[in-house]
């Protein structure tokens, strides 16, 4: 769950009112009761979308699990997670790290799934920017040591409920259309509260200003980052699995919380995983 034990959520700045609404959370600041709403709310998908990913993947690979056939008295959730078990060491040791430095990447903000996004810019005013030196390819250039940070709507040192959430970034591969069916994501060197906790992943076969629409991208992962527990700075995740039969050529990821309320969201790595 939130933490905000070290944030005074009832004396949190106001939210600056020229600055678009958004979609969940509404400026959440204003009370703590709606910053609660927007996280069950958000929960509640979750686990939703993960029963759902769950069932589907144990129909459709019960086929090729042959050491859960064969068992006569099992409960459901032992054959789901005995099956994913086995996918997982099958897929696992085939899989491929999809995105390299040359491929194209651009950070955004406003961003939801099967939303719309904006483009972000290096930081000027601290609104709905990148940090200048800490820019989207970032994320993507293999080293730990650098970092992508994104205040979303929010100025820098603000702590408002969703800073940081609803921003991300969208990358052009320049391999052909792979396959993905996992990635990893690693923390930061400092600031712990930053580290995303559930993200979104889509796929997207369109080019240029239509990565920008919503329609444009479809969904193949909402969930955990697998950094719910800190395991500490400069860290990476587990690979997260999940079931995709979907080829494409442009992967939108997405923020939708971090660990607590702070002013952004950042990450040192992300990467995608498959053939
Ligand atoms: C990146 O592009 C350069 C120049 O086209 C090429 O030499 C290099 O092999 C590419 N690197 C990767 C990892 O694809
Ligand atoms: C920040 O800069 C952007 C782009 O330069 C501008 O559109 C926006 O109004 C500015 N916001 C504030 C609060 O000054
Ligand atoms: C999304 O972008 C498209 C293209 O710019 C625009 O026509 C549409 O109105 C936008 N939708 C929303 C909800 O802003
Ligand atoms: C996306 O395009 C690739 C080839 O460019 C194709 O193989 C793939 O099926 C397409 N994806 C979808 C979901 O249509
Ligand atoms: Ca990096």
């Amino acid at each position: 769950m939130m933490q905000t034990s070290k944030v005074d959520v009832q004396n949190l700045p106001t939210c600056n009112p020229s600055a678009r609404s958004n979609r969940i959370c509404k400026f959440a600041s204003k009370r703590k009761l709606t910053c609660l709403i927007y996280f069950t709310l958000i929960t509640i998908l979750i686990v939703v979308g993960s029963i759902v990913s769950f069932y589907v993947a144990s129909k459709s690979l019960k086929k090729t699990a042959k050491s859960t056939s064969s068992s006569t008295v099992v409960n459901k959730q032992f054959v789901v997670t005995t099956v994913m078990t086995d996918a997982r060491s099958l897929i696992k040791k085939d899989l491929l790290p999809l995105i390299t430095p040359n491929d194209t990447i651009y950070g955004v903000y406003e961003a939801f799934m099967g939303y719309n996004s904006t483009i972000a810019l290096p930081y000027t005013n601290g609104t709905g920017q990148y940090h200048s030196d800490e820019s989207p390819s970032n994320a993507c250039d293999g080293n730990i040591a650098t970092k992508y940070v994104n205040f979303g709507r929010c100025a820098a040192n603000t702590q408002i409920c969703g800073c940081g959430s609803q921003t991300g970034l969208h990358i052009e591969l320049k391999r052909s259309a792979p396959l993905v069916t996992g990635f990893q994501i690693c923390t930061g060197d400092d600031y712990p509260g930053r580290d995303p906790i559930l993200v979104t992943l889509e796929g997207s076969n369109h080019s240029g200003t239509d990565l920008l629409v919503g329609f444009s991208w479809s969904l193949i992962y909402v969930g955990d980052s697998d950094l719910k527990s800190d395991t500490g700075r400069r860290r990476c995740g587990t690979i997260q699995m999940f079931p995709n039969s979907n080829r494409y050529k442009n992967y939108r990821f997405l923020i939708l919380s971090v660990r607590q309320v702070l002013d952004c969201a950042q990450y040192s790595e992300l990467q995608l995983y498959g053939y």
